[in-house]
């Protein structure tokens, strides 16, 4: 099965908002399927040195950062169905057509510090209702992306991809140049048997971390085995090999990086919401990485990754007596609730005005008021039409919910 006829099934219902987001994963993946034939052949095209250019982040760019980037711009710019694009290599983001349902942000190649060995690198994506018609639809928490996925070019070039909350991997047939489905509904295992960090930093850490590394390698508890480091240096890498063997990748923060390294929006957001549909989890050391309000859109954040059980006990060594952590604060609502996409949500789950106030927790009265303008919902009613919306989102996939 290739990528478009999986995605066709999957999105089974065929809303604008389905065949819409449909038509914006291909963009992504035809536009890795290019970036892919380029790492081929970096050698060959004199595309593997630095462009001699400093990027937003104060970094060197490399050539095929930018090309990697020329490429989603060129092919997501075309898409009507794409408003704007926001990555890594560019300060503001792009605004193609504000009326547009999808906004896309990417870290267009990932890992390019090892382009010139040969190592593996990726793409790594995420996809955002574009909630406000603008650039603030960009500033949203994980929660509103509704899909993500990543390339991994290596021995084999593959296309991971999370819809629905079911994370799926395609492998390119390099004849066909096409995306195959390789691995259908991934599942993290509870707990793996490699830990994934920069033990160069080891020095910088808090001893809480030093602790957690150390037991890996020694463990005290009678449960705990111990576990073998693997740490290839590009996050896509490493995160994959998490993602299938179980494990946990961290990139905790240090004295030199004390936000952390990696990226919130364009890094941290689409692997969590990949990871935890896979049944992972994703933390950023005190909170998950989906519920983090970002402050800008380029802002860094600690990530740790992986499967359940290894988060667990991660958490057991970092915030036990951790006095510096405040507490994980209310979660935010998601969504602005008003009188409209109330009466929407109700209307499109079909449920009376005292049927639907059950589910939310409040009276029929209640929910007259709100949808009337009367009345706005308070902080707790927010989180709860927030989860009424998001755990009912497959059937609204059909009809989207126009926040
Ligand atoms: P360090 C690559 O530069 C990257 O952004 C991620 O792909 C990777 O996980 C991390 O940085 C590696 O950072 O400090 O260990 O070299």
């Amino acid at each position: 099965m290739n990528l478009l006829s999986y995605l066709n099934k999957e999105l089974a219902g065929k809303s604008d908002e389905n065949l819409e987001l449909i038509s914006v994963i291909c963009s992504v993946a035809d536009s890795t399927v290019d970036i892919a034939m380029d790492t081929r052949v970096t050698g060959l095209k004199q595309i593997r040195g630095s462009a001699n250019e400093i990027n937003v982040q104060g970094e060197e760019v490399q050539m095929l950062d930018q090309i990697a980037n020329k490429s989603l711009i060129d092919s997501l710019s075309k898409n009507s169905s794409c408003a704007g694009y926001a990555s890594e290599e560019i300060d503001e983001p792009l605004i193609f057509n504000q009326s547009s349902r999808f906004m896309v942000v990417a870290d267009p190649l990932d890992g390019s510090s090892n382009i010139s060995v040969n190592m593996p690198i990726g793409t790594i994506f995420g996809i955002i209702r574009n909630t406000d018609y603008g650039v603030s639809s960009f500033n949203k928490s994980g929660r509103y992306y509704i899909s993500a996925g990543y390339s991994l070019y290596g021995p084999s070039d593959i296309f991971v991809i999370c819809v629905n909350n079911k994370v799926s991997e395609f492998t390119l047939d390099p004849k066909k140049k096409e995306y195959q489905l390789s691995r259908d509904d991934i599942k993290i295992p509870r707990t793996g048997s490699i830990y994934s960090i920069n033990e160069g930093n080891f020095i910088s850490w808090e001893d809480n971390i030093k602790k957690w590394v150390l037991n890996n390698k020694n463990p005290t508890g009678s449960s705990s085995k111990r576990k073998t480091l693997r740490y290839v240096g590009s996050l896509v890498a490493d995160a994959h090999r998490t993602l299938i063997n179980g494990g946990i990748f961290a990139y905790p923060p240090d004295k030199s990086q004390p936000e952390g390294k990696l990226r919130l929006m364009y890094e941290a957001n689409p692997l969590a919401l990949l990871f935890t549909s896979a049944g992972g989890n994703a933390v950023s050391i005190d909170k998950e990485i989906l519920d983090i309000e970002p402050e800008n859109f380029h802002q860094r954040t600690p990530l740790i990754l992986g499967s359940k059980d290894d988060i667990d006990d991660f958490m057991n060594f970092t915030t036990s007596g951790r006095s510096s952590f405040k507490e994980t604060p209310e979660i935010s609502p998601i969504f602005k609730w008003n009188k409209v996409n109330i009466a929407k949500l109700r209307s499109r789950l079909g449920l009376s005005r005292s049927r639907f106030g059950k589910k939310v927790g409040v009276t029929r009265g209640t929910v007259l008021r709100w949808e009337s303008g009367d009345v706005s919902p308070n902080l707790s009613n927010n989180k709860a039409l927030d989860s009424i919306y998001l755990s009912t989102r497959k059937e609204l996939l059909q009809n989207p919910l126009d926040t």
